[in-house]
Order: C-alpha cells, then sequence, then structure tokens
C-alpha cells in the first residue's frame, strides 16, 4: 500500500528541528550566560502569561529520552541550535566547555542513534552581554559570532557534517526591532535595516569560520542558511495591490536571498531599501563575504500570505522604512486556519518553490528546514492526542513538495517543525506545533497521532524504495 505515499525520491532526508531556546530550559546551569529572550521574557506584556523558557520542554536534562523518541520515529536527521550563550556566555570572550560538552553529548547520542545531527548556530538567542553592547546593530557582532562558531565548530565539526549559520534573520531584525514581538523588541527604523545588513555579515564571517575549521578536520562539510519566504499573493488584479506584494516582496524574500544569490541588494523600493543598498553600514568586500557560494538553501514555511495595497501605518517615517510598506493582509476566506490563525494552502508551497527556483537559477539544493501546523490538541480519554488536522496538513505539504519536485526544484529534504510542543516565543506555551505532546507540569512526552503516522510514512516510504535501515 503505497498509494498515500508522498512522491519523493528514494534518498529524501526526513527530519524534525526545534531550536535551543524553545525547548532546553536549564538557563542557569553550567555557565550558560544570559540571552535576549531571558530579558524579554521579563518585560511586561511582551510574552503571553509572562511564560519564559527558564524550563520550557527541560530538553537540557532529558535529551535521552528525547533521542530515543526521535529514534523510534525513524528519521533520519534532527535539527537543533546551539545556544550561543552556553557556548560563549559572554558573548565574547571565554569559550564555556560545559556548555560545549551538552553538544557533544547530544551529537554522539543521535548517532548513535543512527540520527544526523544539523546544527543551527543561531536561532534568536543573543547572549544578552552583546545586546548591551549595541547587539546586532552594531557590526562587532557579527565578528563575535564568527568566532562563537568556530569554537562549536571545532568542537563538534569532527562528527557534524551539516551546519546552518542563521535561523530566519528576519525575524531577528525586522521582527526584534522594528516591528518589536520578538527580542530585544525595540521599535526602530533605520537601526533595524543595520541588522539586517550585521546578519547577513554574521552569516557570511561565519562560513568562512566553518570551511576553515571542516579544512582543519579534514572532513567534508555543508553549510547554509534558513530563510523564512514567504508565498505572497495579491489580493486582487489592480496595479496597486501587485506592486504592494512587490514591496513585501523585496523585505521578507529579496532583501535576503539578492545578497546571498545575486551579490547586491534591491533597490525596487528607494524609501525602503536605499539605506541597505546605498552602503551606508558596508565596508568595502561585505557582499562578497555574504555571497560565498553555501551547500544548500534552508527554507521554512508555513503559510501563504495575501496582501493589498494600504496606507501607511507608521506616523514615525523612521519606522516607515523598516517594515511599514503600505500592505495590508487580507484572509484567505476559504482556507481552513490553525491555531495560529495562519491559512493552509499547501499549493501555495509548491508555487513558493517554482518560483524561486525560475528566479534565482543558481541556486544550491533545497533543504525545508521547517514545515508544521499549531494545532488545538487534546488529551482524549484514552489518553492520546488524535491531531488529524496535523497529519493533513503534513501530509499536504509533503505533496506539495513533491510536486515542485517534479517541476524541477532540488528539494532533497523535510524537518517536521517540531519534534515536541515547546516555548512558541510571543505565544508561550499555549501553542503546540510537536508530534510529540508536552505536559507542562509533569514534562511527561506522549506520542500524538502524528508522531506515528510520521513513523510509519517514514518506515513506508524506505520500504517502497528498498533503502536499509541500521536498527
Ligand atoms: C518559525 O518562525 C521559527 O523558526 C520557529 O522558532 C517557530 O517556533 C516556528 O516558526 C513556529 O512559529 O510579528 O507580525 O512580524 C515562523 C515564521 C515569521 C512567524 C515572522 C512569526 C512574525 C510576524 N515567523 N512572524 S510579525
Amino acid at each position: 500500500m503505497t498509494a498515500d505515499l508522498p512522491d519523493l525520491p528514494a534518498d529524501f532526508l526526513f527530519g524534525t528541528a526545534t531550536a535551543s531556546y524553545q525547548i532546553e530550559g536549564a538557563v542557569k546551569e553550567d555557565g550558560r550566560g544570559p540571552s535576549i529572550w531571558d530579558t524579554y521574557c521579563r518585560i511586561p506584556g511582551r510574552v503571553a502569561r509572562g511564560e519564559t523558557g527558564d524550563v520550557a520542554c527541560d530538553h537540557y536534562h532529558r535529551y535521552r529520552e528525547d533521542v530515543a523518541l526521535l529514534r523510534e520515529l525513524g528519521v533520519d536527521a534532527y535539527r537543533f541550535s546551539v545556544a550561543w550563550p552556553r557556548v560563549v556566555p559572554g558573548g565574547d570572550g571565554p569559550v564555556n566547555p560545559e556548555g560545549l560538552a551538552f553538544y557533544d553529548r547530544l551529537v554522539d547520542a543521535l548517532l548513535e542513534a543512527g540520527i544526523e545531527p544539523v546544527v543551527t548556530l543561531y536561532h534568536w538567542d543573543l547572549p544578552q552581554a552583546l545586546e548591551d553592547r549595541g547587539g546586532w546593530r552594531v557590526r562587532p557582532t557579527a565578528e563575535h559570532f564568527a568566532a562563537y562558531t568556530r569554537a562549536t565548530a571545532d568542537r563538534l565539526g569532527d562528527r557534524v557534517r551539516r551546519w546552518i549559520t542563521l535561523n530566519e534573520p528576519f525575524c531577528s531584525s525586522f521582527v526584534g526591532h522594528a516591528v518589536g514581538r520578538h527580542a530585544p523588541g525595540t521599535r526602530e527604523g533605520t537601526p533595524a535595516l543595520a541588522t539586517a545588513h550585521h546578519l547577513l555579515l554574521a552569516h557570511g564571517l561565519a562560513v568562512r569560520e566553518l570551511r576553515a575549521s571542516a579544512q582543519a578536520h579534514g572532513r567534508p562539510v555543508e553549510v547554509g542558511i534558513t530563510l523564512n519566504l514567504d508565498r505572497l499573493v495579491p489580493a486582487s488584479d489592480s496595479p496597486a495591490d501587485h506592486a504592494a506584494v512587490d514591496r513585501a516582496e523585496t523585505l521578507h524574500n529579496r532583501v535576503w536571498l539578492d545578497p546571498l544569490f545575486n551579490a547586491r541588494y534591491p533597490v525596487n523600493e528607494a524609501e525602503t531599501w536605499g539605506r541597505l543598498a546605498d552602503g551606508s553600514y558596508r565596508v568595502e568586500g561585505d557582499l562578497e563575504t555574504i555571497s560565498q557560494p553555501l551547500d544548500f538553501l534552508g527554507v521554512n514555511f508555513y503559510r501563504p500570505v495575501m496582501l493589498r495595497d494600504a496606507p501607511h501605518q507608521e506616523a514615525d517615517p523612521a519606522l516607515r522604512t523598516a517594515t511599514d510598506i503600505g500592505v495590508e493582509e487580507v484572509r484567505f476566506a476559504e482556507a481552513r486556519h490553525t491555531t495560529m490563525d495562519w491559512p493552509v494552502v499547501p499549493s501555495s508551497f509548491t508555487d513558493l518553490l517554482v518560483d524561486l527556483h525560475r528566479r534565482y537559477p543558481g541556486l544550491p539544493p533545497i533543504y525545508i528546514t521547517e514545515n508544521g501546523s499549531a494545532e488545538d490538541d487534546r488529551v482524549e480519554a484514552d489518553g492520546r492526542v488524535h491531531d488529524s488536522d496535523r497529519i493533513d496538513y503534513i501530509r499536504d505539504h509533503l505533496d506539495a513538495v513533491a510536486a515542485a519536485i517534479r517541476a524541477g526544484v532540488d528539494v532533497r529534504g523535510h524537518f517536521v517543525w517540531s519534534l515536541m510542543d515547546n516555548f512558541e516565543w510571543a505565544y508561550g506555551y499555549e501553542r503546540r506545533f510537536g508530534l510529540i505532546r508536552v505536559d507542562y507540569d509533569t514534562l511527561e512526552r506522549v506520542p500524538k497521532d502524528s508522531y506515528h503516522w510520521f513513523r510509519d510514512l517514514i518506515a513506508r516510504h524506505k520500504a517502497r524504495h528498498g533503502v536499509t535501515t541500521v536498527p
């Protein structure tokens, strides 16, 4: 029975993903320094119910149990992030051996379970000490990131082959500094543009360190970056709505893709992008650093966004140069919406990938580094979570990936967000994305129906293609 299996290549990589601050807890243990999220969670009104990552899923202490669950699931790979404030508690300066030792144990446990570790170096937990010195607004932060990267790669690079420099720099820059809904939670205009450049620079410097470290280890390495690319669709055929989508394309997608893959900043919206493009923050050679060849592009995809032209929302012209580009979101009337209130439109995922392939011909292979849904999970009388909406979501999006591959897009793998329920940033613990339910009182893990379904899907995919897995 393979009829309901997504039509994916035999060696397609199946995985799940998490991030350090969302699952680890143990924020004061073994020399970890504070991060901007520890600080942000304590600003009243910023995170729902005042929740924090202090305990989260307590993965720091329970990683063995979590790796056992991954092994049972049968995934090929697991994407997790390393917490910079564990490795370099002060942001720059001395490396904390106990911090690195945790990831050392985690990597060993994964390899022992036959699972490939895929490491993200920055999933939003900047050391607070660096924020106090200007954070991503200032250039030295990019250099400190390179040093932290090198220390981590030198320690784990004898076993880790695939590295992701940054997760969703859009969030670190604009959501953190202009929208203000993520740490550090400021609302700035021009400085938010500077953070975008410094994040991209940090990426480029880290690529160099990862390759140098791999060379020192005499090992092959694959380096990429993860972007949250939005599938943006106009609400109507009017030229104004098309222009609105074009502005949003620039802010959400092109401001990252163009420098990374074409060595230039987009300039189609002078008001907004002039300053990134005109070089105010740039030093000669930065774009060469940023645009070094990558081995893969990570794409996080959740939903399409429909937009129409609208008046600017911000009175402050400085903020208008950051994210207020005169657009308004329009609801997908026909689509089911998840508990994030995100519309479920799997065909838009295919469209995004096909469009990306068409517009950036030199793109490296793609991994879907996050894709999944938050659902209204309940523990039923039988003690289980019957999350059929999540199963439908993942199945339909795997089909959408398969359709993109048939259309010529080189997609090599897919990581479900997330292995387990976790700290969903500003939403706290109420939004659940996991294949595994976490009871936040007992910290007990209960695999949901989607976990069992996904395990079957992977097993049947491998059986169909005669792929043997080491037990
Ligand atoms: C990902 O972001 C994250 O990588 C992951 O950590 C997270 O748990 C997961 O998705 C689920 O949310 O404040 O109006 O500017 C998802 C993409 C894009 C969602 C930016 C939040 C902020 C909207 N994110 N968006 S706004």
